[in-house]
């Protein structure tokens, strides 16, 4: 008694795997701790991913490929991610019917997954579905999708094998290829081999391959004809599964963590979406949307105001300046004036021990430059190299000294803005380019009290 949830999905009680598939298609919380606690226990599982376009009789082999193995004494879980789309809206209902001959076997478990509602978080559900179905003890999950769109690839391109299901005669051999999962396929089945068309179709792929340059040991994805109503051919789709099981087992690491990549991106970048919202006043997403549809702002200054609000938000210590104002600024360097670099440099390095590189100068605007790390900052010396540069004039009306400082920014456009928004005058009015690929723009001294004040954005 008392056993938690996930301590129930491993012992693979099919009550608690349906409870928690539920949870995480609610994209709860609870969803979220329960894969936390699952995960250690996974990683068994052979991943098996099959796609195609719509009725080439994906299920229909599933369903033939999943007695196979259950022949085999393996346990089977199934996700079908159903579309929903006029094509198939009662696919889910079909699944079920095709799917009847496993009904009360404790060692498949089917579940339908619908496409919509996940908010483009589809390949995410699925794989953390997978997830559970991997702890549960699962041999081989099976993982159904329609090859139409980016996130149904994905999940099957992950896979540990990926099969290409492919159908003749309606055309959709040319719609399978636009959709750009030829690419993707380990394995090519060609299904409704009864049908007219199917030798020509095959005769295709064949066609398509040989203008891949495979090396003597690459994977040269078989294509195999199947009839999935009758079962023919499907055992030799899950001889294909073996060799490329057996032939890829020194690359499974290798694809798998591209998997686990995939996974962070996109769970990342679904945080941080929320996050985003999270920190925006309520409207606010949606005016800023209005502003670009208007032309007052580009996609991409709307974008950077956005991020600049969540990294304003951040951890304590970047917060004092909240609001991404220019005072968030750091301290990038100081530019000093110099009659001489490599004199000056001596003194940094001797009277004050600081490490001074191998000069590395940089010769631009007619100046010599050298940079001298101090903690998160440096100083720039800087020695002119033509009597009408702007550094001689300097050193000629005021002799040596500290010519610039530079505050490194996140987004200098929006500092700029900030800055003509309340009347500073500025050198540079829009930032221009600057070294390794930065944003550079100065603020007139005369309105910094006496100090020329660079403001600069890193490059990414
Ligand atoms: N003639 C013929 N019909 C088949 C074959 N395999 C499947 N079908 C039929 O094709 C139809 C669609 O099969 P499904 O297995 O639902 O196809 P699907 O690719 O899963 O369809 P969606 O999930 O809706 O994209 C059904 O009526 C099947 O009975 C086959 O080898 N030959
Ligand atoms: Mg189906």
């Amino acid at each position: 008694m008392g056993a938690t949830l996930a301590e129930r999905v491993i012992a693979g009680d099919p009550r608690a795997i349906a409870r928690a598939i539920s949870l995480i298609e609610d994209e709860s919380a609870a969803g979220a701790d329960l894969v936390r606690e699952l995960y250690p226990r996974t990683g068994r599982a052979y991943l098996i991913g099959v796609t195609g376009p719509p009725g080439a009789g994906k299920s229909t082999l599933v369903d033939r490929m999943t007695g196979e193995l259950r022949q085999a004494e393996q346990t089977i879980g199934i996700v079908a991610v159903d579309p929903t789309s006029p094509f198939s809206g009662g696919a889910i209902l079909g699944d079920r019917v095709r799917m009847a001959a496993h009904f009360g076997d404790e060692g498949v478990f089917i579940r339908s997954m619908a496409t919509r509602g996940h908010l483009g978080g589809l390949a995410r559900a699925t794989s953390d579905v997978a997830l559970v179905l991997d702890a549960a003890g699962k041999d081989v999950v099976i993982i159904e999708t329609v090859g139409v769109g980016q996130d149904e690839v994905d999940i099957v391109r992950t896979a540990d094998v990926s099969i290409v299901v492919l159908v003749p005669g309606t055309g959709d051999e040319v719609q399978a290829l636009k959709a750009g999962i030829m690419e993707i396929a380990d394995i090519f089945v060609v299904n409704k081999a009864d049908r007219e068309g199917a030798d020509r179709l095959a005769q295709s792929v064949v066609a398509m391959l040989s203008l891949q340059a495979f090396q003597p040991d690459d994977w040269r994805p078989p294509i195999l004809k199947t009839e999935a109503t009758t079962g023919a051919g499907v055992p030799e789709v899950i001889a294909a599964v073996d060799r490329f099981r057996a032939h890829s087992e020194a690359e499974r690491a290798t694809r798998r963590r591209e998997r686990q990549e995939y996974r962070l991106r996109d769970l990342l970048s679904h945080r941080f979406l929320q996050l985003a919202e999270h920190e925006l006043a309520p409207g606010e997403f949606q005016r800023l949307v209005d502003g670009i549809a208007a032309r007052r702002i580009d996609p991409y200054s709307a974008a950077g105001e956005i991020i600049n609000r969540v990294r304003g938000a951040g951890p304590a210590e970047e917060r004092h300046t909240a609001g991404g104002g220019p005072a968030k600024a750091v301290l990038d360097h100081v530019g000093i004036a110099v009659q001489d670099v490599d004199k000056s440099l001596a003194f940094f390095r001797d009277a004050l021990g600081l490490d001074v590189e191998v000069p590395e100068d940089v010769a631009s605007q007619r100046v010599r430059a050298h940079f001298i790390p101090v903690g998160e900052s440096s100083i720039e010396l800087l020695e002119a190299t033509a009597s009408d540069s702007a550094i001689a004039k300097y050193v000629e009306k005021r002799g040596p000294g500290i010519h610039h400082i530079t505050l490194r920014v996140g987004d200098i456009g929006a500092v700029l803005e900030q800055l003509k928004a309340r009347g500073v005058r500025l050198v540079d009015q829009e930032p221009r380019p600057g070294a390794d690929g930065s944003l550079v723009a100065f603020i007139h001294p005369s309105a910094a009290h006496g100090v020329l004040v660079e403001l600069t954005q890193k490059g990414s």
